[in-house]
């Protein structure tokens, strides 16, 4: 217990000193060499080499920056409201922030991961984790929406996710906390073998990318904090990183920081497989939220699933293993050729890696030296592959290029260290301004990284910039990594905490990219496609306006006969068919946002007008010369008013 004490004080001071870095230090290194800016230099008009989804952390959501520019072009929506694009406020859009514990307006997003085919990058959809409220998302590559997010039951904390296997057969979903499952009334005290970790597999469909809750495993109750799939020859494994096998559930600063050696899990899916395929699944009652967003009805609906096929590890011979790995390890990364299963132990200054081919001779000759809840642990001389030695303080996680390297950050010692897979020698360090956490090489994640560049995601950014008062702007950092040495290239702001990114070559993606929104294959329920869909309906105090937009009127865009206490649906469409020429709409005292409708698309937002009168709306979005006159009126008359319901457009 004393010299884990020391140990973390330790950390604490030198955590210090790093902060405290004197400025005039920190002015020297920001003079870079001037081909840096050439290199990072896209010129107007020009596009970008590489899409970069970056996770907005508690934000919630996804922003896409191009690199080597740093440039920002888009903020996806995902997990959190958002006002900008409606997103959790029109109609169509609110089911998809639906949970088994209600509506809820905000997210905790962690780790992007984009689809694989034959383990390479395929640029498809984007796949990210939301942690707090356990949630995995997909982002459709062809429009840059989230059309589908599911919820993981028997989950809190859902960290280690949300990775991809080689063919993206599975999205994974760990579970960071241990908790009682199913959910009871339990004292905290008798966590230790009574609290349990699920582990989520969901099946995606080749096709569509839909997601399903295939099955869970459930694990000791440790905490299951980052994860990574086999590929290659380790093709059909999945490797997670546990800390807390002490199973404390208080202070687990000290508590938790216990044992030398915490696991690596070696999980084999395909076992898994064919353990449910046996039926030696239980089917646990449960209840969890599916929201699927249709392109075609340009609507979100839920589903509730409610139950799940559970394994149970101890009763599963050969579907778990445990990799003992130094001092509770984050980062769990698998190197291109599947081979290396490099393991982070934070508290550590090596890098420990371990072999898929020892781990497979040490499991079919059994070097166990014990088991935990049932689960073979194997001997640690037995499966490691050797370490990348007192490479820095802090490791957190590790990414790969092209050439036979990895890349680990150090959260303590602020830096990024290239290192030789196989021979595990240190090539070079470059630091990072200040304590980075994930990095990212495009495809790094992946058989074939795209070894240009690396991103770092730093938690501290202290005098990057100018200052904004107590909250500074988060901040990533970009390196040249195609020589023997890093060169930094770049800093650049990001949207809330860029906690995690994936990058993809920009050619994969853009071709791709949809434009408009079909008219004629609009379904949804309330769409008007012309003159003659346009109407107002009343249903006793529902009115439901089927409106339309196009430069530079509403149709209608004069409506009487409303009255106080109705329930107004406005229900939009925007006829335009144009690239790039979205219309927005607000209307005064509406309890909702503006919409912004894309070309072909309907968009709806409800208004319960409370006060007698004449009330205007109007376009959002500067649209045309004539964007000032894109504006409507909507009469209010008294609850018993007998004013007929009527609409136009001009002198109809
Ligand atoms: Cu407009």
């Amino acid at each position: 217990m004393k010299k884990t004490f020391i140990y973390l004080f330790m950390i604490s001071i030198a955590v210090t000193i790093i902060n405290c870095t004197p400025k005039t230090k920190s002015k020297q290194q920001g003079a870079l060499n001037a081909s840096a800016a050439e290199k990072v230099y896209v010129p107007p008009g020009e596009h970008d080499d590489f899409y970069a989804f970056v996770s907005g952390g508690f934000s919630g959501q996804l922003a896409v920056y191009g690199l080597p520019s740093g440039r920002l072009f888009k903020i996806i929506p995902v997990f959190s409201q958002d006002a900008e694009k409606a997103w959790g406020y029109s109609e169509e859009t609110k089911p998809m922030l639906n949970t088994s514990f209600g509506h809820i307006p905000w997210g905790d997003a962690h780790h992007p991961d984009i689809s694989q085919t034959n383990g390479e990058l395929d640029g498809r959809w984007v796949f990210i984790n939301e942690n707090n409220t356990p949630r995995i998302a997909k982002i459709d590559l062809t429009t840059f929406e989230t059309t589908e997010i599911i919820e993981v039951p028997n989950s809190a904390g859902n960290h280690s996710s949300s990775y991809v296997t080689e063919n993206t057969e599975y999205v994974i979903a760990g579970t960071r906390f241990g908790v009682p499952v199913p959910q009871r009334d339990i004292s905290i005290k008798e966590y230790k073998g009574n609290f349990k970790g699920a582990l989520s597999f969901l099946k995606v469909d080749p096709e569509e990318g839909h997601m399903d809750l295939s099955f869970q495993i459930l694990m000791p109750g440790f905490d299951y904090d980052k994860a990574h799939p086999g590929r290659g020859k380790s093709h059909g494994w999945f490797f997670y990183t546990t800390y807390n096998t002490e199973e404390a559930s208080t202070l687990l600063e000290v508590n938790a920081s216990q044992n030398d050696k915490d696991f690596i899990a070696a999980v084999n899916w395909k076992k898994a497989e064919e353990y449910i395929k046996a039926g030696k699944f239980k089917t646990m009652p449960t209840r969890y939220a599916h929201n699927i967003y249709d392109e075609e009805t340009h609507t979100a609906t839920t589903k509730w699933g409610k139950e799940v096929r559970v394994l149970d590890p101890a009763e599963c011979p050969g579907l778990v293993y445990f990799l003992p790995t130094p001092k509770s390890p984050h980062g769990c990364d698998v190197d291109p050729t599947g081979e290396y299963i490099v393991g982070s132990g934070k508290l550590s200054a090596d890098v420990t890696v371990h072999s898929f081919s020892k781990m497979m001779k040490a499991i079919e000759e059994k070097k166990f030296t014990g088991e935990a809840y049932g689960i073979p642990i194997l001997d640690f001389e037995t499966v490691n592959a050797g370490s990348v030695k007192q490479a820095g303080l802090g490791p957190l996680h590790t990414e790969f290029d092209d050439k036979g390297h990895g890349y680990t950050t150090f959260f303590i010692s602020s830096e990024v260290v290239k290192w030789k897979v196989g021979t595990w020698e240190v090539i070079d360090r470059k630091p990072t301004y200040y304590s980075v956490g994930h990095l990212m090489i495009p495809g790094g994640n992946s058989r074939k990284p795209f070894g240009k560049y690396v991103l770092a995601m730093n938690k501290i950014t202290k005098d990057r910039y100018l200052p904004t008062g107590p909250e500074v702007t988060q901040s990533a950092q970009l390196y040249d990594i195609t020589g023997e040495k890093m060169e930094l290239l770049l800093d650049f702001p990001t949207v809330g905490e860029p906690h995690y990114a994936a990058g993809c070559p920009a050619d994969l993606i853009k071709s791709k990219s949809k434009k408009i929104f079909k008219l004629e294959e609009n379904k949804h329920p309330y769409v008007a496609k012309s003159a003659e869909d346009v109407k107002v309906v009343r249903n006793g105090n529902e009115v439901h306006i089927y409106m339309t937009m196009i430069r530079s009127h509403f149709s209608p865009d004069n409506i009487e006969g409303i009255k106080v206490g109705d329930k107004v649906y406005f229900h939009v469409t925007n006829l335009e068919q144009d690239y790039d020429v979205p219309h927005g709409i607000s209307m005064i005292g509406a309890n909702t946002s503006e919409l912004l409708i894309m070309p072909g698309q309907t968009e709806s937002f409800v208004w319960e007008p409370k006060q007698v009168g004449v009330w205007p709306f109007y376009c959002t979005d500067f649209c045309s010369a004539l964007h000032q006159e894109m504006q409507g009126y909507v009469r209010v008359s008294p609850k018993d008013s007998d004013i007929e319901l009527s609409w136009s457009l001009g002198d109809e």
